[in-house]
């Protein structure tokens, strides 16, 4: 049973006064997140939102000792730090419950420039957890697409809309035998809360992603974070699904949509409402773009219930 948001425990970790936009999902999974892992843990981030948003010592926005590293190293820097604190527990000078190491890092500096770092630690198996808030773009720069960006997205820099579709990160991170492996979203926070809790009590690496539709990069007005990214479920643009030691179970509502009890809904309401499709909707090949995205889409759906084994 998925615990009801009502049930989510009274711990903030997130403080208010930081710096984050209103309706700021990656602070919003933030939240949830620090209510799971509460105040045991170490924070370390990449160049990011994230970043921006925390503030300044002494007057941080994140109640956890937070370490600021450089964007290729999320990986190789919580190896580094996960291995301090057995060294220190095992020599006697750290007592009690050993502090959960979590990455919070953007899909930049998870899909591109962290990518190597994040593939050797899931390698190595280390005892981590990374987690991507994946706004689908690098926001804090001004909005420049990456990896996570879908085909027919505006951003500085894929001025027509890009070309290529995303990529399935959380699968690539499957590919590397971890035991966790989990896929989240801001409108469903008690899903999203018992996967970190999960993934707290799993040794070795595990995998979080969160989509974070940024109201700035995806350009719709900033009070419908939730329900932009409810709509990203319904039209299965974005699967929630959780794999422990490789086997893969969907969530509602995708689990519905994967076991063909429900069908995802066209994507076309989902695009019409971001600003950030709007030119590739009113260009002359509009029809056949859309027709394109739909077919990521479909073709997403298809292979995620073929690699889960699931037959409709
Ligand atoms: C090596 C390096 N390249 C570029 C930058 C500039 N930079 C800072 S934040 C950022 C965007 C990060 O994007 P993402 O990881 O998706 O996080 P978001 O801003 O979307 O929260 C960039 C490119 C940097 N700090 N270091
Ligand atoms: S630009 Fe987007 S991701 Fe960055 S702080 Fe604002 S709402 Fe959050
Ligand atoms: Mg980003």
């Amino acid at each position: 049973m998925t615990t009801s948001i009502k049930q989510l425990p009274d711990i903030e970790q997130v403080l208010s006064g930081n710096g984050a936009c209103g309706g700021c999902p990656a602070t919003m999974g933030l939240r949830v997140v620090g209510k799971a892992l509460g105040s045991n843990a170490i924070m370390l981030l990449t160049p990011s939102c994230a970043v921006a948003s925390m503030g300044m010592t002494p007057k941080l926005g994140y109640n956890w000792p937070c370490i600021n590293i450089c964007f290729a190293s999320a990986g190789s820097s919580a190896s580094g730090i996960t291995h301090a604190v057995e060294i220190m527990q095992e020599k006697g000078r750290l007592q009690g419950e050993l502090p959960t190491v979590f990455t919070w890092t953007g899909d930049g500096g998870t899909y591109d420039i962290g990518f190597q770092a994040l593939s050797a630690a899931a390698e190595r198996n280390d005892n981590i957890i990374h987690f991507c808030y994946n706004n689908e773009a690098y926001s804090n720069t001004g909005v420049q697409r990456s990896g996570a960006t879908p085909r027919g997205c505006f951003t500085t820099t894929t001025p027509t809309g890009k070309r290529q579709p995303k990529k399935n990160l959380a699968l690539l991170m499957l590919e590397h035998n971890i035991p966790y492996v989990a896929t989240a979203n801001v409108a469903y926070p008690g899903d999203l809360y018992d996967k970190v809790v999960k993934a707290k009590n799993t040794p070795g690496t595990k995998y979080i992603e969160i989509l974070a539709p940024c109201y700035l990069g995806w350009q719709f007005d900033m009070s419908e974070t939730v329900q932009m990214s409810r709509a990203a479920v319904r039209c299965g643009a974005w699967l929630l699904w959780e794999a422990e030691n490789g086997k893969i179970n969907f969530n509602n509502p995708s689990a519905r949509i994967i076991s063909g009890k429900k069908a995802a809904e066209p994507v076309d309401e989902y695009l019409m409402n971001q600003g950030r499709f709007n030119r590739l909707l009113k260009g002359p090949d509009a029809t056949q773009r859309i027709a394109e995205i739909q077919g990521d889409i479909d073709r997403e759906i298809a292979f995620m219930r073929e690699r889960a084994k699931i037959t409709v």
